[in-house]
C-alpha cells in the first residue's frame, strides 16, 4: 500500500481509538446513582452530585471523532462527484455503503456523545415522579453506546477511503535522467510532485504513456528506472518488462509493457473519461488505428534510428552513423510529405478530432524538431507545420514537457 494511504490509515485508526477510549473512560467515571447523596431540608428533598470527568471525556470523544470524519470527507471526496478515474463497480457499491452507514453512525454516536456528556453534567435539579423524588444520572451504557459507533464510524470511514482511492493507477516505467535518463512511473495524484533532486521523464516511450494519462486526466505514480545504470536489465524490471526496456505499468494486480499497448489499454478503460482518443464509430475508430499503425511502421521506423544516432549516442559519447542518418531523413521526407497531404484535407490525423492516431507521434516528433535539419523539413511542410503547432499547443503536452525537465 502506499506510503500515504497507510499514513492516513494510521491517523484514522488513532483518532477511532483516541475517540472510543475517551469514551469509554468516561462510562467509567460517569456519575452513578450509589454516588448521589440526598439530602432533605424543610421537606424538600436535594440531590448532591460528586464531581465526574464523563463531561470533558464524552466532550473530547465526540471531538476526535468529528476530527476523523473531517479528514475522510475531505481526503475521499464525495464518490459521485469526485474527479479522476471512476473506481471500480463493487468498490462504488461497497463506498456507497459505508458512506450512508457511516454518515448514520456518526451522528448518532456524536448525538449520543455530547448528550451523555451535557446530561452527565445536569445536576443541579431535582426530579418528582408520581410524588417520588429521584436524582437524575445518565443511564448506563450511553457512552459505551457512543464508543462502539465510533469504531464502527472510523471502521467505516477507512474502507471508504480505501476503496475510492484504490481506483488510482499504478503505472508507467518512464525514462528519465541525465543521459537517456530512465524510470518506471506508478500512482499518485495529476502531476508527480517534485521532491529535491526531480527526475525527469525524458524518453519517448514512457513519454507516450505519460501523454495519455494526462489526455484521459488519470492518475499516476512514477517510479524511476535508471537506464543510466542498466536498471532496466535487471531481474526485478525484467519481471515487469522482459525485454528490459521501459515503459510498463501496473493497474492493481494487471501488468503490462508496450506503450501502445498501455496507452490504447488506458484510452479504452476510461472511454468515457478526459478526450476521446479511440474514434467515436467504426470507421473512425479503424482510421484512428491505421493512422496509430502508420506510426509505428513508416514514421517511428525512421524516427527512432535518427534519434538514436543524432541524439543519445552523441550524449553516450558514441559515434552516430551520418550515413545511415541521411538515408533516413531522405525516407522521412517522403514519408512527411504523405503526412502533409492528409493534413491538408483534415485537421487532424483522423479526421476533425484529436485521437490516439495524433497522441503517439507527438514523443517522437519532439524530439525531431529538436533536430535542425529536421525542423526545417517539418516547417516546409505547411499542413504537417500547422498540425504540429496546434497538437503541441495542447495542456497535455506542456505538462508533459514539464515532466521532461523542458
Ligand atoms: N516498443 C517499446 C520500446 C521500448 C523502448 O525502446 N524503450 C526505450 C526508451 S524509449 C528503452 O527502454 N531503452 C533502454 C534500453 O533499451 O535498454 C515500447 O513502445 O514500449
Amino acid at each position: 500500500m502506499e506510503r500515504r494511504k497507510v499514513v492516513m490509515c494510521g491517523v484514522l485508526f488513532l483518532l477511532g481509538l483516541l475517540s472510543a477510549v475517551t469514551a469509554f473512560a468516561a462510562e467509567a467515571t460517569r456519575i452513578k446513582r450509589s454516588q448521589v447523596k440526598v439530602t432533605v431540608s424543610d421537606s424538600i428533598k436535594k440531590c448532591t452530585y460528586p464531581r465526574s470527568p464523563a463531561f470533558d471525556l464524552g466532550f473530547t470523544s465526540a471531538l476526535f471523532l468529528m476530527m476523523a470524519q473531517i479528514i475522510v470527507s475531505v481526503s475521499s471526496g464525495c464518490f459521485c462527484c469526485r474527479k479522476g478515474p471512476a473506481p471500480s463497480r463493487s468498490n462504488w457499491i461497497i463506498s456507497l455503503i459505508c458512506f450512508v452507514v457511516s454518515w448514520f453512525t456518526f451522528v448518532i454516536a456524536f448525538l449520543v456523545l455530547l448528550t451523555g456528556a451535557a446530561l452527565n453534567d445536569e445536576h443541579t435539579e431535582e426530579s418528582m415522579n408520581a410524588g417520588t423524588y429521584f436524582c437524575y444520572i445518565v443511564k448506563p451504557g450511553v457512552f459505551s453506546t457512543g464508543a462502539v459507533l465510533s469504531l464502527i464510524t472510523i471502521a467505516l470511514g477507512i474502507v471508504y477511503y480505501l476503496c475510492l482511492t484504490s481506483s488510482k493507477q499504478n503505472v508507467a516505467a518512464t525514462t528519465t535522467g541525465t543521459n537517456q535518463g530512465t524510470g518506471i512511473a506508478m500512482g499518485q495524484p495529476q502531476i508527480p510532485e517534485r521532491v529535491e533532486d526531480p527526475v525527469f521523464v525524458t524518453a519517448a516511450c514512457p513519454q507516450r504513456v505519460l501523454l495519455c494519462f494526462l489526455e484521459k486526466e488519470i492518475e499516476f505514480e512514477i517510479i524511476h528506472i535508471d537506464l543510466d545504470t542498466f536498471e532496466q536489465k535487471k531481474p526485478e524490471h525484467l519481471l515487469r518488462q522482459p525485454f528490459g526496456q521501459v515503459p510498463a505499468i501496473e493497474d492493481g494486480d494487471f501488468k503490462l509493457f508496450e506503450s501502445r499497448a498501455i496507452a490504447r489499454y488506458y484510452a479504452t478503460k476510461y472511454a468515457d473519461q478526459g478526450t476521446n482518443l479511440l474514434g467515436k464509430s467504426l470507421e473512425h475508430r479503424a482510421i484512428v488505428d491505421q493512422w496509430a499503425d502508420v506510426e509505428t511502421h513508416y514514421f517511428n521506423a525512421l524516427a527512432h534510428p535518427i534519434v538514436i544516432n543524432l541524439i543519445i549516442k552523441p550524449r553516450l559519447g558514441e559515434k552516430c552513423d551520418v550515413v545511415l542518418v541521411e538515408e533516413l531523413k531522405v525516407k522521412l521526407g517522403v514519408v512527411l510529405d504523405i503526412y502533409n497531404n492528409r493534413l491538408s484535407s483534415n485537421r487532424f490525423l483522423a479526421g476533425e478530432e484529436f485521437t490516439m492516431a495524433d497522441l503517439t507521434h507527438m514523443p517522437a516528433m519532439g524530439y525531431l524538431m529538436s533536430i535542425t535539419d529536421i525542423n526545417q523539413m517539418v516547417k516546409a511542410r505547411g499542413s504537417f507545420n500547422r498540425w504540429w503547432e496546434e497538437i503541441s499547443d495542447r495542456p497535455s503536452w506542456k505538462k508533459l514537457m514539464v515532466l521532461a525537465g523542458h
